[in-house]
């Protein structure tokens, strides 16, 4: 399955609740969309979930979902995304087999290198900056950590698609395209935005 570059994490904000931020993405023109709800209760994972799963659907958009590999299937999701306190990718991969997207995050070079070896299908690779999205940040990678670690990526024939995430501007795009992310993991960006079809064309000029 081919990964769409721009994948779109869910959040809340004054104007949109989670499955709100996920249909106005799609409609803006997203798609891939990652369910990202970390207060809630699992009843309330599988309610948004399933909802957010059709209308993917409708859109032909790949839909995967955080934390949660037990719950993939239950939400017909097509995959996860699995961060470092989460279960290990090699465990998710033996549970969920090999057509679905098993998705990590990494801080460094060495997560790249563990976490292609045990077989998972992308990086998340931040975070750039500082955001309030996330709570308990990694260290902060800056563009020339980018540059750093997808350099020693090349160099050492770890072939695998790097998604940038983690307080992403669209003055920032230019630069991680050049030192050669896949592709980019955002929220703010797209929930902040007052036009975000236009901020959506905008990234996608630059990053296809
Ligand atoms: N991990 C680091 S940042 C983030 C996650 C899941 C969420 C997206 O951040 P932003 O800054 O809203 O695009
Ligand atoms: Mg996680």
């Amino acid at each position: 399955m081919k990964l769409e570059k721009i994948q779109f994490i869910t959040h809340s904000n004054s104007k949109y609740n989670y499955l709100e931020s996920a249909i106005m993405a799609l409609e803006s023109g997203v798609r891939f969309v990652q369910l990202r709800m970390k207060d809630a209760s699992m009843e309330e994972l599988v309610l948004i979930g399933k909802l957010i799963r059709k209308e993917c659907d409708k859109y032909n958009a790949i839909f995967i979902i955080d934390d949660y590999v037990e719950l993939v299937n239950e939400i017909g999701a097509k995959g996860v995304h699995l961060g470092k306190e989460d279960m290990p990718i090699k465990e998710a991969r033996k549970i969920l087999g090999k057509d679905k997207i098993i998705g990590a995050t990494a801080n460094t070079y060495e997560d790249i290198v563990k976490h292609y070896n045990d077989g998972a299908d992308y990086i998340g690779l931040g975070p750039l900056r500082f955001t309030n999205t996330k709570q308990g940040l990694s260290p902060i990678l800056g563009v020339e950590g980018y540059k750093d670690i997808i350099n020693k990526c090349r160099a050492n024939n770890i072939d695998i698609p790097i998604y940038a995430i983690g307080g992403i501007k669209l003055e920032d795009i230019v630069g991680l395209n050049s030192v050669g992310v896949y592709g980019l993991a955002i929220s703010s960006l797209i929930l902040e935005s007052e036009e975000a079809s236009k901020t959506i064309k905008e990234i996608n000029l630059i990053i296809q």
